[in-house]
């Protein structure tokens, strides 16, 4: 009983001092000294125990304080962060608007300084002007040297400024045009001089064939019918080339006007005449609408090829037609008229000639055929 309530005092004593403020502050000397083997064997864990319990509930209390605290700071963070944000965007936006009402100032004002650049300038012609116009006494001034506008830059450059003058086309035929001579111009081929009568069959036609004398030689080779000779006033033959690009690029009409050599008068006409060209030997592509008092001679050559002496291309599988007859023609085998044909001097009813069969077998006295566009 007596060690019983030793223990029990042992104990309490122990456990005062073990809630005490030092928990290590029981001597395990003196409790092995008071307590003896045997009290110190069954205490000491508890003791131990209980120091163990209170040590860990401090730093347990420590923790939990330790986490509050960081808890609030935390909260307070997360609190000063959601208010910063959207000030971060304001201000992001508003230094963008800023940056950008100060390039629209900028540009402002170099327009501002362009313009007062100008205004000076247009200053300077105005008193310029008004100078020039006060030296010219005929003139009237018209303008004042306050102008603070760039309008008056404009009259003035134009002033300065002729127009470019228009080069004058010249004419694809005969038509309206004023004297015997004309020079006219069509696709493929230069600027070229024809001879035009007004006096025949009404105005505006191109001469493309004349016989009057014989005095011009029209036995001739390709190259020459192609070309075209003779004297434009007098005889002559205008030229392959000529006749095809004329016939070709417009529809032209053709008039033949015929006298015989008792000075008769007949004429033929074709509304519609063109020429094919090297390719196609210059073939008579087209004779037709025909109208006049003549006959409708070239009917016989429609779709015949150009023949010269050297260069046949007629119809006669046997004879050189424009050797036999010594012209350049559209011979077919051989002909029923023949314009290029000998110049005849006396009536001759022969085939050798000048002729249009449809009307009489004999050689005419004149002949002139004539193209005009057709309206
Ligand atoms: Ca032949």
């Amino acid at each position: 009983m007596y060690i019983f309530h030793k223990l029990l005092l042992i104990l309490l004593l122990s456990l005062s001092g073990a809630l005490g403020k030092n928990e290590e502050c029981v001597d395990e000397r003196i409790k092995d000294s008071e307590c003896g083997s045997y009290c110190y064997k069954i205490v000491k864990p508890l003791l131990q125990y209980a120091a163990s319990v209170r040590s860990k509930e401090h730093q347990f209390n420590d923790l939990i304080a330790t986490i509050q605290i960081k808890d609030a700071t935390i909260e307070s963070l997360d609190k000063q962060l959601m208010l910063c944000m959207p000030e971060q965007k304001d201000c992001l936006t508003q230094e963008k608007m800023m940056s950008a009402n100060q390039a629209i100032l900028d540009k402002i004002q170099n327009l501002e300084d362009q313009l007062k650049e100008w205004q000076n300038k247009a200053s300077e012609i105005s008193e310029q002007k008004s100078k020039e116009a006060a030296n010219v006494p005929t003139e009237p001034t018209t303008t004042t040297t306050t102008t603070t506008t760039i309008a008056p830059t404009v009259p003035i450059a134009k002033e300065i400024k002729k127009p470019p003058e228009k080069k004058k086309e010249k004419p694809s035929s005969c038509i309206g045009e004023q004297g015997d001579e004309v020079e006219i111009q069509v696709p493929g081929m230069n600027p070229f001089y024809v001879s035009c009568d007004s006096s025949l069959a009404g105005p505006g036609w191109i001469v493309i064939q004349r016989r009057i004398d014989g005095s011009e030689n029209f036995n001739r080779n390709i190259h020459e019918y192609c070309a075209g000779f003779g004297n434009s006033n007098h005889e002559f033959f205008i030229g392959l080339d000529k006749l095809h690009l004329l016939t070709s690029f417009r529809q032209h009409e053709l008039y033949i006007y015929l006298k015989n050599m008792h000075n008769e008068v007949r004429y033929a006409r074709y509304g519609n005449f063109r020429i094919g060209g090297p390719n196609e030997d210059y073939m008579l592509k087209t004779a037709d609408e025909y109208s006049g008092n003549a006959g409708d001679a070239m009917d016989y050559y429609r779709k015949s090829r150009f023949s010269t002496p050297d260069y046949d291309r007629d119809n006669d599988p046997i004879r050189n037609c424009a050797k036999l007859y010594k012209s350049g023609w559209w011979h077919n085998k051989c002909h029923s008229s023949n314009l290029n044909g000998v110049y005849r001097t006396a009536q001759y009813a022969h085939s050798v000639g000048v002729q249009w069969k449809t009307w009489h077998t004999t050689s005419l006295q004149f002949v002139q055929m004539m193209i005009r566009p057709v309206k």
